[in-house]
């Protein structure tokens, strides 16, 4: 099993190109709830949407988020209603959430929910949430403390990141399938998602920190930073605030010990010795996933790093 940590759009390609090199069935994602959101009583997991949505082939290819040709007539609806939704929810994205907030209702658990969805869609890799539990990622700013969709949506993440709170992470665990996958991995990988936001809040929850350095199997991060900038998002801001050095390095720093092989783009060549001081092993490749076949190929590249 390649198990993989996630968050959204990154982490979605990535894993595209993973199921293209590997049988899907062999991949496990592990997917980051921090981002998830409660709107007109809706239970929205953005993250898992957009790894069911890639994985499945329906998503928007150039937002990266949200379904193909979707339409927003029901938004259009809540706005002549005088409301002003900041969250742009498609009309067909919105049974989904009708879907998984039902069931949820019923006392089905995330996973399980997320699992009917993945079958139903037809993705054949196993998509997980990082916890059953609500966990809720809140942006402290200088403007005061936010929720993450409020920073990030409605705000434009224009704001300066002092700090993150993981509301609920503590209580968190990870879900049995979640540890069974980790136990099984013959590979982990850490997406190009952001380390903060992303993959922090998946650490946050108790457990994967440990299962993560104890496993016997190689440990891959791919930097979501190339030549200082984030590709999607604001993980390069956020390193600067947080105050790290906002490049690639800067991620590998906070994967230390926690990997053994972090993969940086051809741009970065040069941080690749860095890298190596860190005790993790350099591997340099294209990074950046313009289309199927380059995710293909840093995929690839992973996997055969680890094999
Ligand atoms: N991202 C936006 O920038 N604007 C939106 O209005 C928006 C709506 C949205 C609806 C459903 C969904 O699954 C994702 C959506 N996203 C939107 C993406 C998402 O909020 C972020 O990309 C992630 O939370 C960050 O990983």
């Amino acid at each position: 099993m390649f198990v993989t940590l996630a968050g959204g759009v990154g982490a979605a390609r990535f894993l595209a190109g993973l199921t293209a090199v590997v049988p899907p069935e062999a991949v496990a994602a592990i997917v980051n709830t921090g981002d998830d959101l409660e709107l007109y009583g809706l239970a929205i997991s953005p993250d898992l949407d957009t790894v069911l949505y890639t994985l499945s082939g329906r998503v928007d290819p150039e937002r990266g988020w949200g379904l193909a040709g979707d339409t927003t007539h029901v938004l259009e609806a809540l706005a002549a209603l005088g409301e002003q939704p900041f969250f742009r929810l498609g009309d067909r994205d919105l049974a989904t959430h009708l879907f998984r907030t039902a069931r949820l209702r019923s006392g089905q658990t995330l996973t399980e929910v997320t699992a009917l969805l993945a079958g139903r869609l037809g993705v054949r890799s196993q998509v997980l949430p990082m916890a059953n539990e609500p966990v809720r990622t809140r942006v402290i700013t200088p403007e005061g403390e936010l929720a993450f969709q409020e920073y990030f949506v409605a705000r434009g993440h224009r704001d300066d990141v002092l700090a993150l709170r993981f509301v609920g992470a503590e209580a968190a665990r990870p879900p049995p399938e979640a540890l069974a996958a980790l136990a099984a991995a013959r590979a982990i990988i850490i997406a190009p998602s952001n380390p903060f936001v992303s993959i922090g809040a998946i650490l946050a929850v108790p457990g994967y920190r440990e299962a993560i350095a104890t496993a016997r199997v190689p440990r891959v991060a791919i930097s979501p930073i190339v030549g200082g900038q984030a590709l999607k998002g604001p993980a390069d801001r956020m390193l600067r605030t947080l105050g790290h050095e906002p490049s690639a390095l800067g991620v590998a720093r906070l994967y230390r010990s926690l990997v053994d092989c972090f993969v940086l783009d051809t741009l970065d060549a040069e941080l690749a010795s860095a890298v190596a001081a860190l005790g993790m092993q350099p591997l340099v490749t294209n990074t950046i996933m313009r289309g199927p076949a380059e995710r293909a190929a840093l995929a690839r590249v992973v996997v055969e790093a680890v094999q």
